[in-house]
């Protein structure tokens, strides 16, 4: 089993190879999922969180106050602690309206997130026109192989095309969001949302599996956390509780 640090070197993209690195160097494979819906809170709970953290993941479009020197903001925060950004724009659409989805209109992703995420089922061409705007720029992408929720219909044929189209494009998809490992090739980054340290699901079909469920057995790599986080009394304890058990459930793999 090789560890983050040694994966970094199979990576043909600039993103997962940093990614790796900083999940060696913070002893980190936990991402939080900052679904708040004002700028202040999202700014505050990644000052206060960022030390705990590897990656943070928005939902740039839930923000009722966006505005355009917001991802100048977070960036900063995310350079003073150290952790990747992922919007989670979830691009289902053909390669040329990709392209400027993720370029353009308000919200410019391609300027300041390292990471996007896609669904395949519009086909290869999806991952062709991100990788247009975005490897250029050093960016990665994930693949949404799997999901959390319960009844969702990534699976079988469909996640094994996941898998075969991540590697056509190896030097643009850093991995997958999955909820086991799916790929045998060490560059490939597992991520898996759908986390609390109780089993358990949510009143609208998002199911919970535990850090140690996750990572321990599923052998996914990195745990996405969100109310987990943001909706406990004091998050940044929280978040040290996710990232141990995380990090301890990776090392007992290796
Ligand atoms: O299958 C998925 C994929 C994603 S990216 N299931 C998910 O829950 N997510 C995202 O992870 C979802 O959009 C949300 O931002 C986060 C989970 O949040 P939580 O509050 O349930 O931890």
């Amino acid at each position: 089993m090789l560890t983050f640090a040694q994966r970094a070197a199979y990576s043909l993209n600039p993103t997962g190879q940093t990614l790796f690195h900083l999940m060696e160097e913070k002893k980190s494979n936990l991402a939080l999922s900052a679904d708040v819906t004002d700028t202040a809170s999202l700014l505050a709970l990644a000052d206060k969180l960022g030390p705990e953290i590897c990656l943070l993941k928005t939902h740039v479009d839930i923000l009722v106050d966006f505005t355009p020197d917001f991802p100048r903001k977070l960036r900063e925060i995310a350079e003073k602690h150290r952790f990747l950004i992922f919007e989670d724009r979830k691009f289902a659409d053909i390669g040329n309206t990709v392209v400027s989805q993720y370029r353009d209109g308000i919200y410019h992703i391609s300027d300041w997130a390292e990471i996007v995420n896609a669904h395949i089922v519009p086909g290869p061409g999806i991952i062709e026109g991100l990788k247009k705007v975005g490897l250029p720029k050093g960016r990665g992408l994930l693949l949404l192989a799997e999901m959390s929720p319960q009844g969702n219909l990534a699976k079988g044929a469909y996640t094994k095309k996941a898998v075969e189209w991540a590697e056509m494009h190896a030097d643009f998809v850093i991995g997958f969001i999955s909820i086991h490992k799916l790929s045998e090739n060490p560059a490939m980054i597992h991520m898996t949302p759908g986390v609390k340290l109780q089993e358990g699901s949510d009143s609208l079909g998002q199911n919970y599996l535990t850090p140690q469920k996750v990572i321990g057995e599923n052998k996914s790599d990195l745990i996405i956390v969100g109310r987990g986080l943001y909706e406990a009394r004091g998050p940044l304890l929280e978040a040290r509780r996710y990232r141990e058990a995380a990090w301890s459930a990776y090392q007992s793999r290796l």
